[in-house]
């Protein structure tokens, strides 16, 4: 079985894509004795995963992806996006970024969102992407405790549970990451 590398410095990540993963062994940066941050200096998530994989492919020349995610709310233009590890303050922090969205989001009517992903994939030199998407409702306080980041506040739509009130195996069926993971996985089928 090949070897490909998951950037990311996120373990909940790896949780949620090794479920997804069969016909690779899945590695993370932490095996190649990484632990630095690669700064997600780019306006666009496509960018910031493309950084992030080309970053440990010229350092390692090991076959790689990485996925940059943000939760884009369309009352606050798209807000926090692209920066959503880092919206409330310098250091990425869930309840205070939660805490903030909620604040900007009191009193407002519309409370759509989305979940996008965006995978990089770089193999044998070739650089491939990989989207996908889940639109949702932005509530109007925490429910439930599990996932990460913002998942207590984001109800998919046509679904009655946030993500946080999911289990991992039911967020899987449908989120952002999922669908962006099984394009990945189909393409990597192939290889
Ligand atoms: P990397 O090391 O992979 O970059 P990260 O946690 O910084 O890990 P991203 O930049 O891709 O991840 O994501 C930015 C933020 O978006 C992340 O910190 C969460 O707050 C939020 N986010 C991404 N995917 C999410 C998910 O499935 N559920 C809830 N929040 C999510």
């Amino acid at each position: 079985m090949r070897n490909i590398c998951f950037v990311t410095g996120n373990q909940n990540k790896i949780i949620e894509v090794e479920k997804l993963i069969k016909n690779f062994k899945l590695i993370s940066t932490k095996d190649l004795n990484f632990y630095d941050e690669i700064l997600e200096t780019e306006n666009t998530i496509k960018g910031n995963a493309f950084l992030k994989s080309s970053f440990i492919y010229n350092k390692f020349n090991i076959n790689c992806f990485s996925d940059d995610s943000g939760l884009f709310i369309n009352a606050l233009g798209g807000d926090p996006g692209v920066r959503s590890a880092r919206y409330a303050s310098e250091i990425s922090d869930k309840e205070k970024n939660i805490n903030l969205v909620l604040k900007n989001l009191k009193g407002e009517k519309d409370r759509s969102a989305a979940f996008k992903t965006c995978i990089c994939l770089i193999i044998d030199g070739k650089t491939n992407y990989f989207e996908g998407s889940v639109k949702g409702v932005i509530t109007s306080k925490r429910l439930g405790s599990r996932g990460f980041g913002y998942d207590p506040i984001f109800v998919p739509e046509g679904h009655d549970r946030s993500f946080a009130e999911m289990s991992l195996e039911d967020k899987n069926k449908i989120s952002h990451r999922s669908i962006a993971t099984k394009k990945l996985i189909n393409f990597l089928n192939q290889k």
